[in-house]
């Protein structure tokens, strides 16, 4: 049996050795708070032979982060380097691996390790990988993202197509696209970036856009070189301008999803940006006919010039089929095209499954979340004693940076791990302080633009209810600042020997 490993040398024989799964951006920054605290008897499991979670997966041409780059970081590790507002995927690749690199955890990262079981046995978990190995570990922090199984729609004949197909975030660089005919279907944050980096570059573009969306116009610009000499010389400067985002961006997203008067602003500059589309028959098209804010916001600055250009053309029948030359709308019109991508988002709700995980007295994951991902403050689920997680469900939803929220949870957890490590304690949620919790996060969510604003989106689970906490980073900050002791059951650790 394996186990949770690397410096164990460094075991001070109190500290709880720890499986964490996944090498993104919540797995890095555990790893790394792990190990500012000289906590190193630890180990990152991660399904592919890379780190990096979302900026691994999603490579697609113009993927770039809509939250603006010196906030996108971690809190601790500002960034004088970034060359645009807004960095693009292959860069906030590259600072998240350097984080890793910096801060001593890439040792600590087994690459090519898909957890497929992890099970209570009464006094620490065994954690199964596909592949068979085992690890042991006293507590396990899964970090495994919530928009990572791509969604395949099922539509009819899509077999039969004979180009090449793939979804945004498996995209395939090998496919030559300069020149050629593509077709992307769905017109989300991703499919909306790709049609604006490749509207030039192909011959032809077909957005198969089944709802419109709401586009943000904010361009993105570079940072002068004159910026980031100051941001590098003065790091006062730099830290001053993640406070003065993390602000701006709490202010105007924090509280959108609740608050009509600051949808009323974003709906303006939205319609400002639409108005920009010349040809009203496209504009009408484009035009969204639910409540700003009731799907995630799209942010392009790029989108309307992109849609407006000759070579690419906008359908919005809706999908018939697909067959070996393309795709068939419900107006029996063949759209041929040499390639399609699907931009069709991402399984939301299938939160740390396919993993399955097996808690006290064999209780399983799937009884537990039967009906909801049941779980106390987004990080820790009844009946999984010393199970964690990062950006769990029921954590903020809207425009915020989820880096921001995985750090507030981070800090959340060490707290938890140091009672656990000084007490020798299983850390159990209670289900009625889960409950508690739960329906009043349910009630408020039923109350936001999401649930209300008319439209279908991936924030809501199958009873209509976003998925989402309404708050803000700074509530969050507030409301996960110490853990409430009473709310956790403590049952006695039996431990090793140093
Ligand atoms: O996915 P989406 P995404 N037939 O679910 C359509 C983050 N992100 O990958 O609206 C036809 O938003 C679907 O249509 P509809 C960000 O949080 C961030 O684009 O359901 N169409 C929709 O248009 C974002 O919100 C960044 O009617 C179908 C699209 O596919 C989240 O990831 C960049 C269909 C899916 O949109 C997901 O974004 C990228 C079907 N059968 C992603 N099924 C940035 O930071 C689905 N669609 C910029």
């Amino acid at each position: 049996m394996g186990r949770a490993r690397a410096d164990t040398t460094q075991r001070s024989g109190t500290t709880p050795r720890i499986v964490i799964i996944g090498a993104g951006i919540a797995g890095i920054l555990m790893g790394i708070k792990l190990r500012q605290r000289g906590w190193t008897d630890f180990t990152i499991l991660e399904k592919a032979d890379r780190l990096g979670g979302t900026w691994r997966e999603n490579q697609y041409p113009g993927a770039a982060c809509d939250v603006p780059a010196h906030l996108y970081v971690y809190s601790f590790a500002p960034n004088p380097a970034w060359r645009t507002r807004y960095a693009k995927a292959p860069e906030i690749w590259q600072y998240y691996h350097d984080q890793a690199e910096r801060n001593g955890v890439l040792p600590h990262i087994e690459y090519g390790k898909e957890v497929a079981t992890s099970e209570f046995d009464g006094t620490r978990w065994n954690v199964t990988t596909r592949e068979g190995e085992h690890y042991e570990a006293d507590v396990v922090i899964a970090g495994v993202g919530r928009l990572h199984q791509p969604n395949l729609p099922d539509i009819t004949g899509a077999e039969r197509f004979t180009g090449p197909k793939f979804h945004s975030s498996c995209w395939d660089h090998s496919v030559e696209l300069k020149g050629k005919r593509l077709g992307v279907i769905g017109g989300g944050s991703s499919g909306v970036q790709i049609v604006s980096a490749l509207a030039d570059e192909v011959g032809k573009l077909s957005l198969f856009q089944r709802t419109p969306q709401w586009v943000f116009p904010l361009p993105d610009a570079p940072i002068p070189l004159k910026k980031r000499l100051l941001y590098r010389l003065w790091p006062g400067a730099l830290a001053r301008q993640y406070r003065k985002l993390e602000a701006e961006i709490d202010d105007r997203a924090g509280r959108a999803a609740l608050d009509a008067s600051v949808r009323a602003e974003t709906a303006k500059l939205c319609n400002a940006g639409l108005a920009g589309v010349r040809d009203p028959e496209l504009r009408a098209k484009l035009t969204p006919h639910y409540e700003v804010g009731c799907k995630r916001l799209v942010i392009s600055g790029s989108f309307y010039d992109a849609i407006q250009k000759p070579s690419v053309d906008l359908v919005t029948e809706g999908i018939d089929h697909i067959e070996e030359r393309g795709v068939v709308t419900t107006d029996g019109k063949l759209h041929e095209v040499d390639a399609l991508v699907f931009a069709t988002g991402f399984k939301a709700h299938a939160f740390l499954r396919p993993m399955q995980l097996k808690g006290e007295g064999g209780v399983t994951l799937d009884e537990v979340w039967n009906d909801l991902p049941i779980n106390y403050r987004t990080v820790a689920i009844p009946h999984m004693p010393n199970f964690f997680m990062l950006n769990g469900p029921y954590s903020p939803g809207g425009s915020a940076s989820v880096v921001g929220i995985i750090e507030v949870q981070t800090g959340y957890l060490l707290q938890l791990l140091d009672r656990i490590a000084e007490d020798q304690v299983l850390l159990t949620p209670r289900e009625d302080a889960t409950s508690d919790w739960l329906s009043g996060v349910r009630d408020l969510a039923r109350q936001t633009v999401w649930a209300t604003g008319g439209c279908n989106s991936w924030y809501l689970d199958k009873t209509g209810t976003p998925a989402y906490n309404p708050i803000s980073i700074t509530e969050l900050k507030s409301s996960m600042a110490t853990p409430i002791r009473d709310d956790f059951i403590a049952t006695a650790r039996e431990t090793e020997p140093a």
